[in-house]
């Protein structure tokens, strides 16, 4: 059942229902908004090394990740009290490190200036979501794409199509509404929502992926994919007996 379907400015309908988010993708890039209007940055030297530059591009996606966590925590709170369960257990965030951002400017081949900076990486703002079970993760979405001053704008979702190395998780850009004291700013956040089992998997890998003193051999991959697929296992029955437990679903 088609739950809503937004229409985005010229290139993008992204359609939601119970079970999927689609997404037809046009082929114009994303428009970031303009960060650098005068009122925010002084536009000096555009080199990422302008540390107020920096600082204040760092606030600005601060702010986004602060409406965000706030908007999840409000229908977090709501379901306390109005239902017997709740398809958020926990919510988590973080800025962008100014190392990962470097590396993945590098692989990109872009070049080291803001304009680069904002046109090509969206996921300075991250905010993560841990639900219970499959169908909370599309539920939170829907519920995402359902406030007015949140605008979706692209969507992986790597549990229907999951990474080669088995990674699974619903990812969102989305702009949110930030109100400044001169302006209003749409800005992006990556929002990753993926239910408890998914999270072990990926916080896990996270931290072998990054024990500098050893490669993943051919082994190891093959060892974390079957333990990806146990845990796609484990979410699919545990989402059984969900339904026999007659468990609220939305
Ligand atoms: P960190 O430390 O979270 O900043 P694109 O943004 O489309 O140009 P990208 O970044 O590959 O390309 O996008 P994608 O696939 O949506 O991945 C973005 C984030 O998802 C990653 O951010 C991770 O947080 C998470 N992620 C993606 N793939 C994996 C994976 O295989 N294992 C784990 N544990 N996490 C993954 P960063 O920038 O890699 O890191």
């Amino acid at each position: 059942m088609v739950e809503k379907i937004i229409h985005q400015e010229k290139t993008e309908v992204v359609q939601i229902t119970d079970t999927q988010i689609d997404v037809e993708a046009g082929t114009e890039e994303f428009t970031h908004p303009d960060f650098t209007h005068p009122e925010f940055l002084p536009q000096t030297v555009d080199y990422l090394d302008m540390d107020r530059q920096y600082r204040q591009l760092m606030y600005i996606h601060e702010a986004a990740i602060q409406q965000i966590t706030a908007k999840l925590n409000i229908l977090k709170g709501e379901f306390q009290f109005s239902n017997d369960r709740n398809p958020i257990s926990s919510i988590c965030s973080r800025i962008k490190s100014k190392e990962s951002i470097v590396y993945k400017m590098q692989k990109k081949g872009l070049p080291f200036t803001v304009s680069a900076l904002l046109a090509n990486i969206h996921d300075i703002a991250g905010v993560r979501v841990i639900c219970p079970f499959i169908q909370d993760v599309y539920y939170v979405a829907q519920m995402l794409a359902r406030q007015p001053d949140i605008e979706i704008m692209e969507v992986k979702d790597y549990i229907r199509e999951p990474k080669e190395n088995g990674y699974r998780s619903l990812h969102l850009i989305a702009t949110v509404r930030v109100s400044f004291s001169n302006t209003v700013e749409d800005v992006p956040v990556e929002i990753q929502i993926r239910t408890i089992a998914m999270d072990f998997w990926a916080s896990t890998e996270h931290q072998l992926r990054y024990k500098k003193d050893r490669e993943f051999s051919e082994k190891d991959q093959k060892k974390l994919r079957h333990c990806a697929e146990l845990m796609a296992k484990a979410d699919k029955e545990i989402q059984s007996l969900a339904g026999d437990f007659n468990l609220e679903q939305w």
